[in-house]
């Protein structure tokens, strides 16, 4: 790991990144191919890694969080996902769950939920995307009806990751009229009635976590599942996906430098043309460029961190900056890394194409790369 070590770490980011990179390595890289092939979502090893304090990173300690920075946040899931990206990037969204309850919950709510869920006890799934509303995502139609003093949820929700196997389900529903203005945030139960959830979806990667469609048929809720305030939850939801960009991104990261340190180990070994093929100075070369693109995308990862760590207003879109980036760039990385061990590349059973499969969608998810270029020049054009 020498070509891609960090430099300006404190001693307890370190010593937090150490932890995680044992867990990685001992918990999570050993099974990796397996849990893709068999499809196989470990939540005994996510209690594992809640044990380690990953289950509430950004929660507030009293309720049993490990209250740590977006700047912490992104060295975690970065060193989680040499380990297995499918994984890291689960709890990247659970832990978007438990930071949205934490941060607008009230206290009540947060005595409920967020024990259980820094525990994994409980774990989260996050629900915006819709078969009609992905991208533009304000066109939700989940619909969400007053009800006496509660509320009656209906649509459905698409994509979900962890769906089924999860317990407590993000979700955003129209409580007014169109646009961002009208939706809202609630928090819904797995046992609540009404609620049900499509196949596991059949997918090219992250098959080591579900996706599946959230059915909502008239689940009812009482009044205190409604997440902050009514009309809100567009911006909880936004706010939310800032901080989950920056895990994603830091999960391209990760599965790349691993994809790295696997193609150093490889060309060491293979010998061709009477020679290592590390001392072929055309592959350095290579090697070089896919390390120094990999810093660069770091760097602009650990920028975005730290801008909302010190509640920057550009924020939103160096996070978008960082997300477009840093996937694409990982994405970049693990395929030439996949090039570079040849055949065996392609075989299953070395965890590259695996790699490669895995970080394709980080592209895609939590905004695509097109959207996170419209937050950009939105950024850019709106002065
Ligand atoms: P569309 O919005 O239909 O977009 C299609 C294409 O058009 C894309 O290339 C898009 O970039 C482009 N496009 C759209 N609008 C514009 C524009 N204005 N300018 C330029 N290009 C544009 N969602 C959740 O809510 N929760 C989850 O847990 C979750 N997990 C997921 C897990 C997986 C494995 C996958 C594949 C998706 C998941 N999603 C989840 C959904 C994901 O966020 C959406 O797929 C994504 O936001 C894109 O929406 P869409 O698929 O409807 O594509
Ligand atoms: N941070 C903070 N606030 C934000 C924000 C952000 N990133 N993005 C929007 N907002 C606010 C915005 O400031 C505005 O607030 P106000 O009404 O106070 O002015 C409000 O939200 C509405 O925003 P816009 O007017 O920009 O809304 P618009 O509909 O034009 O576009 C867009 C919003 C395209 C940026 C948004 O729909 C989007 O991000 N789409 C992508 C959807 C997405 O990321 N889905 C991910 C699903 S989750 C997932 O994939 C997982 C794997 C978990």
């Amino acid at each position: 790991m020498t070509l891609t070590t960090h430099t300006s770490l404190t001693k307890d980011q370190l010593a937090l990144a150490g932890v995680t990179l044992d867990f990685a390595q001992e918990q999570l890289a050993p099974h990796a191919v397996a849990w893709d092939r068999e499809k196989h979502f470990p939540v005994d090893v996510l209690r594992r890694a809640a044990g380690l304090g990953l289950g509430g990173v950004y929660v507030r300690e009293e309720h049993g969080g490990s209250a740590l920075g977006r700047a912490d946040g992104v060295l975690v899931f970065e060193t989680l996902a040499t380990g297995c990206p499918s994984i890291a990037g689960y709890l990247s969204i659970h832990n978007m769950v438990a930071w949205m309850i934490d941060q607008y919950g009230d206290e009540a709510q947060r005595r409920r939920w967020l024990p259980a869920l820094c525990r994994a006890e409980l774990l989260g799934s996050y629900c915006l995307t819709e078969p009609g509303a992905g991208s533009d995502a304000a066109a939700l139609a989940t619909r969400a009806e007053r009800d006496g003093d509660g509320w009656v949820l209906s649509g459905v929700k698409q994509f979900i990751s962890g769906a089924g196997a999860t317990d407590v389900y993000l979700v955003m529903a129209r409580t007014g009229g169109r646009g961002p203005g009208g939706i809202s945030a609630f928090v819904v139960e797995r046992d609540d009635p009404g609620l049900s959830f499509g196949p596991n979806e059949r997918k090219m990667g992250w098959n080591a976590q579900p996706t599946a469609q959230v059915i909502l048929d008239g689940v009812r809720l009482p009044g205190d599942r409604l997440l902050g305030a009514e009309g809100e939850g567009f911006r909880i939801a936004m706010r939310g996906l800032n901080g989950g960009r920056l895990g994603i991104a830091a999960c391209s990261l990760g599965g790349a430098r691993s994809a790295l340190d696997r193609t150093l180990a490889h060309l060491a070994d293979r010998e061709a043309f009477g020679a290592p093929l590390l001392e072929a100075q055309a592959l350095q070369f290579r090697l070089a460029d896919m390390a120094t693109e990999l810093a660069a995308a770091r760097a602009l990862v650990r920028q975005a961190a730290e801008a909302v760590d010190r509640g920057d207003p550009a924020a939103p879109q160096l996070c978008a900056m960082a997300k477009r980036f840093a996937t694409d760039t990982g994405f970049t990385v693990a395929d030439r890394a996949l090039q570079l061990h040849g055949g065996y590349g392609y075989l299953s059973e070395y965890g590259i194409e695996k790699i490669v499969r895995d970080l394709r969608v980080h592209q895609i998810l939590e905004g695509t790369n097109e959207i996170m270029r419209l937050i950009v020049a939105r950024g850019l054009t709106e002065v």
